[in-house]
């Protein structure tokens, strides 16, 4: 497998911390081999096995090439490869720094997906590691990995979390019916496409009141993988929201007090909502625009 097949495999790990780790990035790790197991073609290729795997589960718990490296038991040769998807850090935060176990565990060579955006890292974790003589790989798929850990990216960087705006119309432009009833847009396969790869890749899902009141919605991932679900957030300021609205109970946040829009999304990266899914309405959405805090739009045009 190559270097950016094996940062995938990182990823796919990765992606099991998701709503738990939190303020900090998703991060996975495997260890590397090179085994010369005869091939049943060649009978002399050789063939390169993943020894150990780990992520970072949660926020403040073991960091993914540290929790790695501790619960490794067998030896580490210098012809092993540590795969991560994020530079590996360089600083004492909640956990000690990872370049320490890394060089304490004999570890020569490490393949990296992308550079660490936080300031107290961006690169000085690979200068680490290089200037005590390991050889360092990367970044070797820097736009997946940024893609995929974007809440954090945004954050590091915007100090807010990322925001897509997803939006439903019919070929001519219509989102609703005339009286504001609702208007079944898209077709199954489009609602299974957005569940997996919109709100289950999401923290959070948002919308205005007035959606809950038209169209009652349950805001859930039920297509895919359905193990993490999203926190619900419902800007309500004139407490308008219907009582018995599919979307009360737990793990649902109303906003149901006059707010500053940039204020209410910066205060939610501190709680550890990296991303969020805005599904409308169509005041909610020009909003965000006029606040200019928009990173993506998706259009599903059905019907
Ligand atoms: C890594 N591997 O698995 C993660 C990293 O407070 P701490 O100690 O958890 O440090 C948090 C910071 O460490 C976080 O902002 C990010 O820069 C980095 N996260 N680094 O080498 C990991 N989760
Ligand atoms: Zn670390």
């Amino acid at each position: 497998m190559s270097h950016e097949q094996y940062i995938r495999c990182c990823l796919e790990l990765a992606t099991k911390g998701r709503g738990k780790v939190k303020t900090n990035p998703m991060v996975g790790s495997v260890l590397v081999s090179p085994s010369t197991r005869p091939s049943a073609s060649s009978g002399l290729a050789q063939d390169d096995i993943i020894v150990a795997e780990a992520f970072h589960e949660a926020f403040g718990q073991l960091h993914a090439e540290r929790a790695l490296l501790e619960r490794y038991n067998g030896q580490i040769n210098s012809d092993d490869t540590l795969y991560v998807n994020l530079e590996p850090c360089c600083h004492k935060g909640k956990t000690p720094p990872c370049t320490d176990i890394i060089l304490e565990k004999g570890v020569r060579k490490v393949v990296f997906g992308m550079y660490d955006p936080n300031p107290q890292i961006s690169g000085k974790g690979i200068e680490a590691l290089r200037s005590a003589g390991i050889e360092v790989i990367g970044p070797v798929l820097s736009e997946v990995c940024e893609r995929f850990n974007r809440g954090f990216v945004s954050v590091q960087n915007n100090g807010r979390p990322w925001i897509t705006l997803k939006k439903a119309q019919t070929r001519t432009g219509q989102i609703s019916n005339k009286d504001g009833s609702p208007l079944k847009i898209t077709s199954q396969e489009q609602d299974e496409w957005s569940h997996a790869q919109l709100r289950a890749k999401h923290d959070a899902i948002l919308v205005g009141v007035q959606t809950v009141i038209n169209d009652d919605p349950q805001l859930t991932v039920r297509y895919g993988d359905t193990t993490f679900q999203p926190i619900r957030i419902i800007l309500d300021p004139n407490k308008r929201m219907p009582k018995d609205a599919k979307v009360s109970g737990q793990d649902t946040k109303v906003i149901d007090y006059p707010f500053d829009l940039k204020e209410l999304i910066s205060s939610l990266a501190e709680e550890g909502i990296m991303s969020v899914l805005v599904e409308g309405g169509e005041r909610t959405w020009k909003y965000f625009r006029d606040a200019g805090m928009v990173d993506e739009e998706v259009v599903l045009i059905g019907r």
